[in-house]
């Protein structure tokens, strides 16, 4: 289903499951609109973009039913697949230029990336275009390890972009090189399967390349085509590739843009990238995400899961599962469910959250029989089975997200709620309250 874009769109649209845009729509706002508009339901795809002969399309994967399809498995499958999958990375499998679908077309002269691609302008107050679901690939100038990642990239000139690169692995590849005064080069995909995606947001080790982890996924290894111009593999089914270079000691203003969270992300001076060469499939599709859409949540929020999962049993086996919440941005609140062992382990496993991804600011601990994606019943925890007084747990001043607007540039609180019933409470204290036989009753009933 999912081994390239187009073949993952075919598998939505003969599943009822694609809208389309009969009508031609602007790059200004209107796809983001329409975006916006489907987010959580299905994928729309923009035939006839006002201005272009390239096609949009946009939140290719906004449910976790989406990205169950996509990896072939059911929902409480997916964690543990991903997880398996970091364990176990499939090498990719290198294809030639003239089997690679993506060498279809290749420009390295006059490029201008606003005439030849339909890039949106997503908010209100976005400084202007912005390219925000290309795979950043680059390798490691040590190891030749590759590494993936996504990055908001804003047109800045025809063939200029302005990048956020948060200090990860790919700043960490930038950074070595630049002390050397050199640039690193860089290959941008655009155009590629949920699986690529969600493998790009791995919380994995330094050096492990997310197309191994993509190829793990699929049980099939990504076939890959070096670059034209610079020495990178790129996933030969993807629709756009721009080849170029993140140019040392240059910062230039960047920003504002539209974030997850759903407030804007400050102008300042941020690393540039310089694009020198693009291939492309024929008639190809480009392809958008909406940050703070739930397809951008999702992204993010289930590699998290999955790491936070391991990190949390590491600490207390007993923790059963873990959920990052939609309205807390699939990163900053957490809902964990545990089998309590001991008295005070809910607290250690609310530490536990706080060190495993700094992202995250609340934490709320169940037993192991709730059902933590039913938000209700969570809060139905935290009214009934929590009291402040010695089930809260708040650390104050420590390092969060720095798009959270109330923190202080990333210092924050984080709070925990123990919602577990004490092990000394009484059998009928938290008896929960039943009918008999209510779903035999319902079964037979004969209502009109
Ligand atoms: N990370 C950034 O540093 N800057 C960004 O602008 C950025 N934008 C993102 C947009 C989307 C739609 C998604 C899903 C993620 C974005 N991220 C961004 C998060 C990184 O891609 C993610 O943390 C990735 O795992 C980092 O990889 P690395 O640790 O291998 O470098």
């Amino acid at each position: 289903i999912a081994n390239s874009l187009r073949s993952w769109l075919q598998h939505m649209n003969e599943s009822g499951q694609l809208a389309v845009v009969d009508k031609h729509v602007s790059t200004e706002f209107e796809i983001a609109a329409l975006t916006k508009q489907y987010d959580g339901v299905k994928p729309v795809f923009f035939p006839k973009v006002s201005g272009y002969t390239t096609s949009a399309v946009a939140g290719i994967a906004s449910t976790r039913s989406h990205f169950a399809q996509a990896l072939g498995c059911r929902e409480e499958e997916m964690i543990p697949k991903f997880l398996e999958a970091i364990d176990h990375p499939l090498p990719t499998e290198p294809v030639s230029s003239e089997e690679a679908p993506v060498h279809e077309v290749v420009i390295d002269t006059d490029i201008d990336l606003l005439k030849l691609f339909p890039i949106p302008i997503h908010q209100e107050k976005d400084s202007g275009p912005y390219i925000s679901a290309g795979l950043a690939i680059v390798r490691d100038p040590e190891t030749g390890n590759q590494n993936v990642s996504i990055h908001r990239l804003q047109v800045s000139g025809p063939n200029r972009l302005g990048a956020l690169i948060l200090p990860r692995h790919t700043f960490n590849f930038y950074k070595k090189m630049e002390e050397k005064g050199l640039p690193l080069e860089i290959a941008i995909v655009i155009g590629v399967d949920p699986i690529l995606m969600l493998a790009s947001q791995a919380i994995a080790p330094l050096g492990q390349d997310e197309l191994e982890i993509a190829g793990a996924l699929k049980n099939a290894p990504i076939p890959v085509v070096r670059c034209k111009t610079v020495n990178i593999d790129v996933p030969a089914h993807a629709e756009i590739v721009l080849e170029g270079k993140i140019l040392p000691k240059v910062r230039e203003p960047e920003g504002p843009f539209g974030e997850f969270p759903a407030y804007y992300g400050a102008k300042s001076n941020k690393e540039v990238i310089e694009i020198h060469c693009v291939t492309h499939r024929k008639d190809p599709i480009y392809q958008t995400c909406l940050a703070g859409s739930d397809e951008n949540l999702l992204l993010g929020g289930i590699p998290r899961e999955a790491s936070l999962l391991r990190s949390l049993k590491n600490t207390v086996p007993t923790v059963r599962n873990v959920h990052l919440t939609k309205g807390g941005k699939c990163r900053f609140h957490m809902v964990v469910s545990m089998k309590k062992r001991n008295e005070g382990e809910a607290k250690n496993v609310i530490l536990a959250a706080f060190a495993g991804h700094y992202d995250v600011k609340k934490v709320i601990v169940v037993d192991e029989e709730i059902d933590i994606f039913d938000m209700d019943q969570v809060d139905w925890c935290l009214a009934t089975r929590f009291q402040a007084e010695h089930d809260l747990v708040v650390v104050h001043r420590a390092l969060g997200s720095k798009l959270d607007p109330s923190t202080d540039n990333g210092v924050g609180s984080k709070m925990g709620f123990d919602c577990t019933v004490p092990l000394s409470a009484a059998p009928n204290d938290y008896e929960v309250t039943r009918i008999p036989n209510f779903a035999e009753y319902v079964q037979n009933a004969v209502v009109t």
